[in-house]
């Protein structure tokens, strides 16, 4: 347990935790939702481990009041949650389905009177499966009936709602689902993945226009990108040049075309024929200024040169003995102030927020307790490191933990635990884990030990 804090945060920081629609909601069939990719995805055979799927995920769709109540306790200044665009337009277009707008009415009014701020993410994932159906992310017209979305929301919540996200990890939509096939909708091509991510970014941009139409002064919108730092493996040149390739895959190729308004040369030159077509005007609708920019990060990228793969196919490598998570993941906490640091000094966004961070450890309840200590020693590890890039004059406003609850982990279900409150998936009793009382803590001293 922290002892006294030593660490305060500023005046203005917000705490927060957050979520996204498929991995909480359940209620997938109810009040009109549609189905969506992940729906689809999670019943092609062996996708998704023990073959769960989000249907009940937990329940939070009935559950909001309990789970407000629970934020509370933990001292939550903000919560972080996503839209299900099925729940709004159910077969992608057309006239809005009024009862998934009354539940987020809702949600945002709980969540006034409870003291927490909303922060809305517009797209978390999950794609209507009547827009798949014409082509997904691969159909340029799927960014305009973003805007239509995005629009739509703003209309309808944009009195309580002042925080805005367009797309949450277009680098995980497009290349996790269009690439590696590992998520929905499961495709292994590397020209559609790279269609995929123009598309994910023109309709950030067309979110941010239909927001700026509703949004009032002093209202705040933007992007969420994961972002890690590229380290080489050692420091032969082969070995820096994978790094810098990893690094222009993951990071430059968003944060250039967001912030400077062109993909990078070296990475055009590499993708060669697989090049998407950019059309007069796409960089300027993508790289408009944003109010803020959230970043994920869990982790940083070792990156070795592999002589037997493809340019892009770089192997990336835990170091001997680093700490892993659940994930398998290396727990490296001075990559989120690198990132921070970097993404400031190469791009300057203006203000940030760290819109998740957190770890999956194999938690289990035992005698009605969730005891966590690798958690909380991430968790505080990480918020040290992000108050040195705010010592170093970093614009970064607040912190997010990954996640509120342990939910549907995607590929890998509910196998793979985040949260700082335990869900007993077949009771969905709610138990804060020892992380999670640690960060309420946290919260009400605002502030951690140093
Ligand atoms: O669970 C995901 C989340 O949906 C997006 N960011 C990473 C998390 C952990 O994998």
């Amino acid at each position: 347990m922290a002892s006294r804090s030593t660490v305060i945060f500023p005046k203005d920081w917000i705490w927060g935790a957050a979520t996204a629609a498929y991995q909480v909601e359940g209620a997938t069939r109810e009040d009109g939702r549609g189905p969506s990719i992940w729906d689809t995805f999670c019943r092609v055979p062996g996708a998704i481990a023990n073959g769960d799927t989000g249907e009940i995920a937990c329940d939070h769709y009935h559950r909001t009041a309990g789970d407000i109540a629970l934020m509370r306790e933990l001292g939550l200044g903000a919560y972080r949650f996503s839209i299900s665009w099925p729940r709004i337009f159910p077969t992608g277009s057309g006239r809005p389905n009024a009862a998934g707008l009354d539940f987020y009415r809702r949600l945002v009014d709980d969540l006034h009177a409870a003291g927490i701020t909303p922060h809305v993410t517009l797209y978390h994932w999950d794609l209507p499966q009547a827009l798949q159906d014409q082509g997904g992310w691969e159909n340029r017209d799927t960014a305009r009936r973003f805007g239509e979305l995005a629009y739509t929301v703003a209309a309808a919540l944009g009195a309580g709602v002042h925080h805005w996200y367009t797309i949450n990890e277009p680098w995980v939509a497009s290349f996790l689902g269009h690439w590696m096939g590992q998520h929905a909708p499961g495709k292994r091509d590397l020209r559609v993945a790279l269609l995929a991510a123009h598309n994910l970014l023109l309709a950030h941009g067309e979110g941010l226009v239909a927001l700026r139409s509703e949004m009032r002064p002093g209202d705040a919108a933007g992007i969420v990108l994961n972002l890690a730092p590229c380290e080489p493996a050692t420091d032969s040149n082969a070995d820096l040049e994978a790094a810098h390739r990893a690094d222009g895959f993951v990071n430059r190729w968003f944060l250039d075309a967001l912030y400077r308004g062109a993909y990078p040369d070296d990475m055009v030159r590499l993708y060669g024929d697989a090049m998407p077509e950019v059309e007069a005007g796409d960089m300027a609708l993508i790289s408009q200024p944003t109010d803020l920019l959230g970043i994920n990060y869990y982790t940083r990228n070792v990156v070795a040169h592999d002589p037997a793969a493809p340019p892009l196919e770089t192997r990336r490598i835990v170091p001997v003995d680093a700490p892993v998570t659940a994930m398998g993941w290396e727990v490296y906490p001075r990559g989120i102030y690198q990132v921070l640091k970097r993404v400031h000094d190469d791009y300057a966004p203006g203000r940030m927020l760290i819109a998740e961070n957190g770890a999956a450890y194999d938690d289990s309840l035992v005698d009605g307790q969730v005891d966590d200590p690798e958690r909380e020693v991430f968790l505080h590890d990480h918020l040290l490191e992000v108050y040195r890039a705010i010592e170093e004059g970093v614009p970064v406003g607040g912190y997010f933990v990954w996640s509120l609850l342990d939910n549907f982990e995607w590929a890998w279900g509910y196998g793979k635990r985040f949260g700082i409150v335990y869900v007993d998936f077949a009771t969905q009793e709610r138990i804060i884990k020892r992380s999670g009382h640690w960060y309420g803590h946290v919260t009400r001293e605002h502030g951690i030990s140093g």
